[in-house]
């Protein structure tokens, strides 16, 4: 049974991606497929793990959140708005000329600290704000989420064994392990396995989950720090497009924009769950 954080959660999943694909479908720009891996990990996240308040958006106290997979803004920017960053009707000038809410992550929002979208860079620039808020004494924790084909990049390592050897506690890397890349599995591109223990090698301290399990993300992420003096990785086993059918685990939904009979089903899938 779930409890109510986790069904309230699945609940702000359900309509990041109902966002996501209105938006997606008006912009005539995608990512689809990245944003429904990740929605409930943001859900997750912004439904009661991350210290952040609308009010008070630029709060020195504040969680910091970089979505280093920049690619699905769409997916933040529909969660930011739902937790009441900016108003909802915002949403639908998403990659639109001259909107805020570029394809790519954009810091121009209030909520967004970094913007991204030039993958395997988000841990590097996370590393650095935790470490500060370390040297600084300061109680917030960052939170990176990555796509597993940024763990084909040489500065995702980089930055993992600068988090160890600085013993940055304070630090979460989340990897959406959705096994596809834009064009191809990861697999076929340069597989990550044994992942977990690649992770725990560089001196991290891991925990493997279903990155679609409410009840399982609420509990695994309220239970950081891992161990005292290390930073954290979960790896949540994903499944790219997740939450509608037909693009669930394919390449092709990566960056296809959902359009007529295509868009309904997709709509009619997502309102009719949970
Ligand atoms: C440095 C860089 N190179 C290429 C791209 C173009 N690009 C956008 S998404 C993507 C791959 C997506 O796969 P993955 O990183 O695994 O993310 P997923 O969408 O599966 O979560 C690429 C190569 C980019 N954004 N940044």
């Amino acid at each position: 049974m779930k409890s109510g954080n986790s069904l309230a959660s699945a609940e702000l999943a359900r309509r990041i991606r109902i966002h996501a694909l209105r938006m997606t479908n008006l912009g005539g720009g995608s990512h689809i497929g990245s944003i429904f891996s990740c929605a409930d990990i943001l859900a997750a996240l912004y439904g009661g793990i991350l210290n952040v308040d609308p009010a008070e958006p630029a709060s020195p106290a504040r969680d910091r959140f970089v979505l280093s997979k920049g690619h699905a803004g769409g997916g933040l920017y529909a969660v930011l708005a739902e937790t009441g960053f900016f108003p909802v009707e915002k949403l639908m000038t998403h990659y639109q000329d001259g909107s805020q809410l570029s394809g790519h992550v954009s810091h121009e929002l209030p909520g967004v600290d970094v913007s991204t979208g030039s993958l395997g860079h988000g841990l590097s620039i996370a590393a650095g704000m935790a470490c500060a808020g370390l040297i600084r004494s300061s109680s917030h924790r960052v939170f990176c989420l990555l796509s597993d084909g940024e763990c084909d990049e040489g500065s995702t390592w980089e930055a993992a064994m600068f988090a160890a050897h600085h013993r940055l506690s304070n630090l979460i890397a989340i990897v959406d392990y959705n096994r596809i890349q834009g064009i191809a599995p990861v697999s076929d591109v340069i597989g990550l396995e044994p992942f977990a223990a690649k992770w725990t090698s560089f001196g991290w301290s891991v925990r493997e989950i279903d990155g679609h399990d409410h009840g399982t993300l609420h509990s695994v992420l309220a239970s950081i720090p891992f161990d005292p003096g290390k930073p954290s990785c979960v790896l949540a086993n994903t499944v790219k497009g997740k939450g509608v059918s037909f693009m669930e685990d394919t390449v092709l939904w990566h960056y296809r924009v959902p359009r007529g009979v295509e868009f309904d089903a997709a709509l009619a899938e997502l309102e009719e769950h949970l």
